[in-house]
């Protein structure tokens, strides 16, 4: 095999009709992300409403996540809107949905300072009264599906910015010991379930991700049940932290498990195709990092689908934060993941033309055009055989091989990017004799 970016000896050119042929992209069947992360070792979930759980949100929910986390459903506001009333409702559905489609449930949140009733905080409580209310929520919450969660965010978003404790009606009331508390009360309820602490902006290593490293150092020192670490992953387009990897990384190294809770990567609204590349290579650099630090385990989306996202909701202006669109078509950062998780990149979308601009009496220049509709590519290939000992002497745009007849030219490395309704375009010389029948490109 060599490579062919030289060598050009220009003949006569003749010209005439160019041909054309449009060949098909390649369509395998995607793998679904459950199973591509099942052979890593890893699980992918997805945050979900337990009454879309129907129809087609229910069918990718379902097809391609292997756990879920109700988004709201198993807050405290939720489930217990008045003191002493209960509401399992959308709870008990999406339990009820992932083991029919045998997936994981992490169970979120039991202890927060958002999204409680109005009765616990417009109460007045002694410290007492309030330790024996978040121990009879932790121990009916955790007790009613004991055995059916894999893992609880026992607690939420405990630190400020600066690594101090967020000063919130549980850190107030009983001090910095509610977390031990929390832990110590849920384990007791489900001793199988795996026990986290969940914060956001905590991916790289700063003040808050260390207080929170810190911390899970003494718990584990004191023989507090703590199993793992959540980071929520709350991330603006273009600032995956730099050092995402090595956070992971130390905080398995401290023994406990890690898992992104919450992932999605935000933009100015509306996105352009160069803004969607820019997604799939943040949501694929999460990803690999998670994938590269073996006690990373869990990789969860907030919200699978733009039309189910807390994002616009929040940040005005700013959305498509998630991996499909809101016609719950796949965008490039699905893609994303799939090739972090070890997929090959679909081509779907995406179709491959070769035509013969020139042909002369040895000598022929052709090229090819990748085009893609409703999806954009952050790499490619295109290869395809040659029928009647045509070979290629020069190429550009690419860089090409050739093996016998097998032709396989990649992106160079300015041109890797084929923006959703946009095209790429390469070029060779080649030589030919007898005849010149036009290939069937494969893009890879
Ligand atoms: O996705 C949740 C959204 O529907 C709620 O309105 C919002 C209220 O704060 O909470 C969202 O989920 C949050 C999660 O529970 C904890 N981390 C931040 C998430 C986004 O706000």
């Amino acid at each position: 095999m060599r490579s062919l970016r030289t060598g050009l000896s220009l003949a006569a050119l003749v010209t005439g009709a160019a041909l054309l042929f449009a060949a098909p992209a390649a369509h395998a069947a995607d793998t679904p992300l459950r199973d591509l992360a099942a052979a890593k070792g890893k699980v992918v979930g997805t945050a979900v409403t337990g009454s879309k759980l129907t129809g087609s949100y229910g069918d990718i929910a379902g097809a391609q996540f292997g756990s879920l986390t109700p988004g709201n459903a198993m807050k405290w506001g939720t489930v217990e809107p008045t003191q002493g009333s209960f509401n399992w409702t959308e709870a008990d559905q999406i339990v009820a949905f992932a083991q029919a489609h045998n997936q994981q449930v992490r169970g979120h949140t039991l202890v927060w300072h958002s999204q409680n009733p109005s009765w616990l905080t417009n109460g007045t409580w002694t410290s007492a009264q309030l330790s024996s209310l978040l121990q009879n929520h932790i121990s009916t919450e955790v007790g009613r599906y004991k055995g059916e969660i894999a893992a609880w965010d026992v607690v939420n978003e405990p630190f400020n910015e600066d690594g101090t404790y967020r000063p919130t009606l549980w850190y107030n009331g009983l001090g910095a010991n509610y977390i031990a508390q929390a832990l110590t009360w849920a384990h007791a309820a489900d001793p199988a379930a795996k026990l986290y602490i969940n914060d956001y902006n905590v991916e790289g290593v700063n003040a808050k991700s260390t207080a929170l490293y810190d911390l899970v150092k003494s718990l584990k020192t004191a023989g507090v049940p703590i199993d793992g670490v959540g980071l929520q992953a709350h991330l603006i387009l273009g600032q995956v932290p730099a050092g995402l990897q090595q956070n992971i990384q130390r905080f398995a190294d401290l023994g406990v498990d890690v898992a992104i809770t919450e992932l999605d990567v935000r933009m100015a609204l509306p996105a352009d195709s160069a803004e969607l590349a820019q997604q799939k290579a943040d949501f694929k650099s999460v990803v690999a990092a998670c994938a590269a630090v073996t006690r990373c385990v869990n990789i969860t989306v907030w919200g699978f689908t733009d039309s189910d996202s807390w994002v616009p909701g929040t940040f005005p202006g700013y959305g498509a934060a998630t991996p499909y669109d809101e016609n719950y078509v796949p965008k490039p950062a699905y893609y994303g993941i799939a090739e972090a998780l070890g997929g090959t990149q679909s081509t779907a979308g995406c179709a491959a033309t070769y035509s013969v601009t020139s042909q002369w009496n040895t000598g022929f220049t052709g090229q090819v055009t990748i085009a893609c509709t409703g999806t954009a590519l952050s790499s490619w290939n295109a290869s395809w055989t040659y029928g009647a000992g045509q070979q290629i002497t020069q190429a550009w745009n690419a860089v090409c091989t050739q093996s016998g007849a097998a032709v396989t030219c990649t992106n160079a490395s300015y041109n890797g990017t084929v923006p959703d309704g946009g095209s790429v375009t390469f070029g060779f010389n080649a030589s030919w004799s007898g005849s010149n029948p036009v290939p069937v490109v494969t893009l890879g």
